[in-house]
């Protein structure tokens, strides 16, 4: 691991932004406030949520950085940082959301396992970087490809940093083949966030985006790259990260039952209001995030202002001024979609709100359905409760 280290404490860690609300300390998991999130399109890097396993790794010498490329492949190779800015560099806006975003409210129906999120485990940035259809290209993959004539079916990303999950090892996980060579996928090796050199809490000096997948999936400070057969065995590709009927608990759970979660579900949030508001009688505005997995556009969004029973449709839109269709070129794919509608509240009352994506997908209208020991993928209805009285508005 030439030019990266992993601290097995803590000192080091970098420096953040004291806005963040903090869900844990070591490792450090933190979140904006939900207002702060809908106020741009693009996340600012330091109130983007920060999603860490272990202490943040550190880079002494980046001329001395390099990624390892192994495994099932003819010829394995050394990329330093200058072999991988001489492939052209694209710029992909995509929207990054931890599986265990909204935690917090699937735990108030039974408790669940896992670091407590609010709605904010979420935001969107410009990636900057290298395809890795490019790189496995450069190896001698060829784009698009299934399988390597060895055998090699998935590509496996691992890191350098200490998890307690893997015994002290790093965190890896892997996605197939076929999506790694998929230029369309747009999967990258990112060095640079909104235009800047990625910062360390975000894996500096390389990561991976994998755009449209759970955030899991897209390892930071990347260590090395292999071609292997069967996807990744580690822990957070196979013991985390699946989706369980609500009949799983800790006592009869079998791992290898389900699949790795990949693509996220439709989801969205409510974030111009708290979970639960006193406000005067009037016009209030209803402004908050839309997203779905695998590149799938946001199609509709609905608001209600009485607790489910009737619906009006939210505007949408990406950036200020120009109406958002989804599917359309001038869209960004794998990015959020804000939604924004105003109404009158003559009365205390729950507002709610839920997102269909092209596919015709919607939000579970309760979380019991699809609750899971985990905690993962929470997206059902999102529901805020107003209450008429002293404003704090
Ligand atoms: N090496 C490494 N990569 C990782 C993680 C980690 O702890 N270590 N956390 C993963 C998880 S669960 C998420 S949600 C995202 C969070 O990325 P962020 O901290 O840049 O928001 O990184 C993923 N990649
Ligand atoms: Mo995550």
């Amino acid at each position: 691991m030439p030019g990266l280290r992993a601290p097995s404490d803590y000192k080091e860690d970098p420096p953040r932004h004291p806005a963040l609300v903090v869900n844990s300390k070591e490792p450090f998991n933190a979140e904006p406030h939900r207002l702060a999130l809908v106020s741009s399109y693009v996340t600012p890097v330091d109130f983007f949520y920060k999603r860490n396993h272990g202490p943040v790794p550190i880079v002494d010498d980046i001329g001395k950085y390099s990624v390892s490329i192994t495994g099932l492949i003819q010829n394995p190779k050394e990329l330093y940082m200058k072999d991988i800015r001489k492939l052209p560099k694209y710029n992909v806006t995509a929207t990054l959301q931890c599986a265990g975003n909204r935690r917090t409210a699937m735990s108030k129906t039974r408790k669940v396992r896992g670091v407590g999120w609010d709605i904010s485990a979420i935001g969107n940035a410009v990636w900057g970087g290298a395809k890795l259809a490019d790189v496995l290209h450069l190896i001698g993959i060829p784009k698009f490809s299934n399988i390597t004539p060895s055998g090699g079916k998935h590509v496996e990303f691992v890191s350098i940093d200490k998890c307690k999950e893997e015994n002290g090892g790093p965190y890896k996980s892997s996605i197939p083949l076929s999506q790694a060579t998929n230029t369309e996928a747009d999967v990258i090796l990112a060095y640079e966030m909104n235009g800047e050199t990625l910062n360390r809490d975000h894996g500096y000096p390389l990561r991976v985006i994998v755009p449209g997948v759970i955030g899991a999936r897209s390892v930071k400070w990347l260590d090395s790259i292999n071609i292997i057969a069967e996807e990744c065995q580690g822990f957070f590709t196979q013991k985390d990260y699946k989706m369980f009927p609500p009949s799983v608990n800790w006592d009869n759970i079998d791992w290898s039952t389900r699949r790795p979660q990949m693509d996220f579900p439709v989801q969205s949030a409510i974030c111009s209001l708290e979970e639960v508001n006193t406000i005067k009688p009037g016009k209030i505005n209803i402004k908050g995030y839309a997203v779905s997995g695998g590149g799938r556009g946001i199609e509709r969004v609905d608001v209600s202002i009485d607790c489910g029973k009737t619906w009006v449709e939210a505007s949408r839109y990406q950036k200020t001024g120009i109406p958002y269709f989804s599917d359309d070129e001038s869209s960004d794919k794998w990015a959020w979609v804000f939604f924004e509608a105003e109404a009158d509240i003559p009365e205390s009352t729950e507002i709610v709100a839920k997102a269909v994506d092209i596919t015709g997908n919607v939000q579970p209208e309760n979380v019991e359905v699809i609750w899971n020991l985990r905690g993962i993928l929470n997206t059902s209805w999102h529901r805020v409760q107003v209450q008429i009285g002293q404003s704090n508005l």
